[in-house]
């Protein structure tokens, strides 16, 4: 029995030693229970500061482009679920922004359009990923510019899992 037990921490150690160098040495992977994020990215953009005070006042509704040239700018991931229940991204925070709201980009028309969402599901044994054109999170009011290689701590919470911190990598694309 005590071999057993013995042999269990050895493997769980074994197991958070891998996961704590794989996420220092990607920045890109974080896991909290059964959630798992992945693959965290955002674009260059610049900070309030050097922002137009006319652009800051961009509506909820215009482009992606746009909004992160604004003093906002958006960030996307892959949420993973490798338990057996459903879970749901509900709220986000981050030190670069004022605030962070979940959003999704819909084609009205000839347009896309974004608007906030109350949560995005992630289902059971399934994964959501949020990228260009549909979910997506919004970090309003930029603190600082956020450059190509910069790393952006954001912290999300999910209604069962809890909060998981992650690093979003700004990126040239
Ligand atoms: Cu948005």
């Amino acid at each position: 029995m005590i071999g057993r037990v013995w042999f269990l921490w050895v493997v769980v150690g074994l197991w958070a030693l891998a996961g704590c160098s794989a996420s220092a040495n990607s920045g890109a992977s974080a896991s909290a229970g059964p959630i798992q994020v992945s693959n965290a990215w955002m674009r260059p953009a610049v900070g309030m500061e050097e922002a137009q005070p006319d652009a800051m006042a961009t509506p909820v509704g215009a482009s992606a482009a746009l909004m992160a040239s604004a003093a906002n700018d958006v960030a996307y991931m892959t949420l993973r679920n490798t338990g057996q229940t459903p879970d749901r991204l509900v709220g986000a925070r981050s030190e670069a922004a004022n605030a962070v709201e979940l959003h999704i980009e819909e084609q009205k028309g000839d347009m896309m359009q974004m608007r906030p969402v109350d949560g995005i599901a992630v289902p059971a044994y399934g994964e959501v990923k949020l990228e260009p054109g549909g979910f997506h999170l919004m970090l309003i009011g930029l603190k600082r510019d956020l450059k190509v290689g910069d790393k952006v701590t954001i912290k999300i919470q999910f209604e069962r899992a809890g909060e998981v911190e992650i690093q979003a990598e700004v990126r040239a694309q």
